[in-house]
This record gives structure tokens, C-alpha cells and sequence, in this order.
């Protein structure tokens, strides 16, 4: 009793146009199930698909999204682990062999057969999607499906690289992109770490709402003067943070933290902006012995403390819903850099 057909929101050709359409509703191979997909956050990942900016093609036509939560509609004949209306999540790692020797310790995401949801699979921007049984995201029932959205990719990802910044509770933390979608959530997952937040973005919308998101300063990149010495000057010490999660999407921080960053610090790059490239003073890394390193995503493990920590409550970062429909909207305010937080589209408009 599935439907045949479906709404979704389709790109034929990287560049976009982003297509409201109706498609058919795929069918779950034998380790698949298929999720009726309520709400889906919108990444910047998503926009990054549709503009063609990595160096990895996407599947055309595509249907973008990996934030999707739903409700389990069918599922395979492999699959014993997950109910029908169970709920869960569909997340960015869609798949992964779970044989190689990443799988086997853990490193999914870096599964060289990895399948990538709304980039080398299609995604949740449709009201029906499909993931690997693995790896679907298991979604306590008590959680609301629209605001736990966004930690299947955003939280995941910033609570991974802020156990991959090694920061320890008491410790400080700078978010460079602290008012986008993953920087929200970073705020509140550093805070609930027990880390001191700096938040570093630009506006008054944005500022606001990182110091209600629990942020100790805030750092405005687009009217500071000195920003090294304004982010040093927010720690105890002057000696700058400890850690540095970068989660923008301009190449100019990523040639900075190390700058700023604590000696013994740690510079953690999430963000992926196109073509940039990372760089650092050779003599002040050396004498400061200062790591920089990038993280990805996060593994089966990280995504259920993730949703752990939202279960919890300790997770409230603000979403505005907009109808699924609308998705060109999102992208053309993520574009601008006008988002503060996140958006979720509702499949059902
Ligand atoms: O696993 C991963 N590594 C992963 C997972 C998910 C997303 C990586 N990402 C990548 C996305 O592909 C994207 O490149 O993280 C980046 C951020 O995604 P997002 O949070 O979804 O983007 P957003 O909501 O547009 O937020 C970006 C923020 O950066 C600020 C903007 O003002 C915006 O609030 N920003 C920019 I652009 N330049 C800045 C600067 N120089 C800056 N903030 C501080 N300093
Ligand atoms: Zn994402």
C-alpha cells in the first residue's frame, strides 16, 4: 500500500535548476530499507552538490539531502535490525562495505566503496528515500523528527571534530562560522563538552544568537580590525584557543587559525569551501607545535551519542521549517550567507 509516485525536489544538470517534480517511489533492495522522509535539514553540502564546486562528480539527475528523518515504511529481506515504523535517519554516509579496514575500525566514512546520500545516491529532498540498513541513523521515538533533522549531519559532524580537536572540558574552543547550520550546533556541543566557546561570525542576528547558544565572545570577521589578536584577547590568557573548529565556507579562515590557535592547539577543518587550500607559518606551527587536521562526518558510534546528546535536551539549536518546495529559497539565502542556523524543509509541501 506504498504510493507509486512522489514529490521530490530534482537537479537534471549541476548549476541547478533545483525541479519540484513528481518521481517514483524507489524500492528497497535486500539490506535497504525505505523511510518516508518527514523533514530534512538543508547543508551547505547540498548547495556545494548542486554548484559542481568538489572534485567529485555527483549522480545526475540527482535529488539532493542527507539529513532526512522519518518514519521506516519497508524494508529488505536481509534486514532483521530495523522495524517497519521504526524511525530513523538518513544521514550523509548512506553506505559503506563494512569490510574494508576502515569499516573495520570504525572509519566508515572513509570506506573507499562509501555511498554518499544526495550526492552519489539520491537523498532525502523526497518524501520516500533509501539507506542501508547499517547505517540508517536510529531515532529514539520521543524526539521530534523536524529539530533532530539537522544533528544527522551537523551534529554529527561538529560533535566528531570537536573529539577530534582533543579539547578537554574547561578548555577553549573557537567556531569560525559559529551562526551557519553546523556552527550552531557546534556552539551547543561544545557547550554541553563543557568547552568555552568563541564564536566567530559576522552580524548582529548571527552574534545574538551565539551568545543565547551559550558562547562566552563573539568575534564579528567582517568588522574586526585584528582578528588574530581579538580571538587571543578572548581567552583567559591572551594565548588564544585551544582548539579551532573551522566550519566556514571561505578560504581565508582556513589560512588563519593557525595564527591564532594556542600553542599545543589543534586546528580542525570541517568546512569545504571550492578549491581552497590550507596554510600555515611553518616556524610558528613548528614552535608551537600546533596540529592541523580535517574530519569527516562521523562513524555509526558518533552518530548515536550525537543523537544522544539531543535526546537528552542538551541540543536546542534553532531551525526555521519551510516547505520542501521552497528548497531554491534556502539555497538562495545560503548562498549570501544570510542563514542563521538552519533550515528544514517539510516534505509534505
Ligand atoms: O564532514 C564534513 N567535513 C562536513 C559535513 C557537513 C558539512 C563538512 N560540511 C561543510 C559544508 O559542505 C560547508 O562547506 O561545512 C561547511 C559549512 O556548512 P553549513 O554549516 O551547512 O554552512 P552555512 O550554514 O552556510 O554556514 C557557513 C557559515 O560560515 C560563515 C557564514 O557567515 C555562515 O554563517 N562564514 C563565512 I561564508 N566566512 C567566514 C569567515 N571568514 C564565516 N565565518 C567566520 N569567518
Ligand atoms: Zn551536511
Amino acid at each position: 500500500n506504498l504510493p507509486e509516485k512522489q514529490w521530490a525536489m530534482v537537479i537534471e544538470k549541476t548549476g541547478g535548476p533545483v525541479d519540484y517534480k513528481e518521481i517514483p517511489v524507489p524500492k528497497p533492495g535486500p539490506d535497504e530499507v525505505l523511510v518516508n522522509i518527514k523533514y530534512s535539514g538543508v547543508c551547505h553540502t547540498d548547495l556545494h552538490a548542486v554548484n559542481g564546486d568538489w572534485p567529485i562528480p555527483t549522480k545526475l539527475p540527482l535529488v539532493g539531502g542527507h539529513e532526512g528523518a522519518g518514519v521506516v515504511v519497508a524494508r529488505g529481506d536481509l534486514v532483521t535490525e530495523v522495524e517497519i515504523g521504526d524511525h530513523a535517519g538518513i544521514k550523509w554516509l548512506n553506505g559503506s562495505c563494512l569490510s574494508c579496514s576502515f569499516c573495520m575500525q570504525g572509519d566508515e566514512p572513509l570506506c573507499p566503496k562509501a555511498l554518499l546520500s544526495g550526492y552519489t545516491v539520491d537523498g532525502t529532498f523526497q518524501q520516500y528515500a533509501i539507506g542501508k540498513a547499517a547505517h540508517v541513523a536510529r531515532i529514539p521515538k520521543e524526539v521530534p523528527l523536524d529539530g533532530v533533522a539537522p544533528v544527522l549531519c551537523a551534529g554529527i559532524t561538529v560533535f566528531k571534530g570537536l573529539k577530534e580537536s582533543g579539547a578537554r572540558p574547561g578548555e577553549t574552543v573557537a567556531i569560525v562560522g559559529a551562526g551557519g547550520g553546523l556552527g550552531s550546533l557546534a556552539c551547543q556541543y561544545a557547550k554541553a563538552m563543557g568547552l568555552q566557546v568563541i564564536a566567530i561570525d559576522a552580524g548582529d542576528e548571527k552574534k545574538k544568537m551565539c551568545m543565547e547558544l551559550g558562547a562566552s565572545a563573539f568575534c564579528d570577521f567582517s568588522s574586526s580590525e585584528n582578528l588574530v589578536k581579538d580571538v587571543q584577547a578572548a581567552t583567559e590568557d591572551g594565548t588564544g584557543p585551544h582548539a579551532v573548529l573551522l566550519v566556514a565556507v571561505n578560504e581565508k579562515p582556513f589560512q588563519q587559525a593557525a595564527e591564532y590557535v594556542r600553542p599545543r592547539g589543534t586546528v580542525v577543518a570541517i568546512g569545504l569551501p571550492a578549491g581552497a587550500f590550507l596554510k600555515a607559518p611553518v616556524f610558528e606551527t613548528v614552535i608551537g607545535m600546533k596540529t592541523i587536521k580535517g574530519s569527516y562526518v562521523g562513524n555509526r558510534k558518533d552518530t548515536t551519542e550525537a543523537l544522544d546528546f539531543f535526546k537528552r535536551g542538551l541540543i536546542n539549536s534553532p531551525f526555521k521549517t519551510i516547505g520542501m518546495s521552497e528548497l531554491q529559497k534556502v539555497y538562495d539565502m545560503m548562498q549570501q550567507g544570510k542563514i542563521a542556523g538552519r533550515y528544514v524543509v517539510d516534505t509534505s509541501k
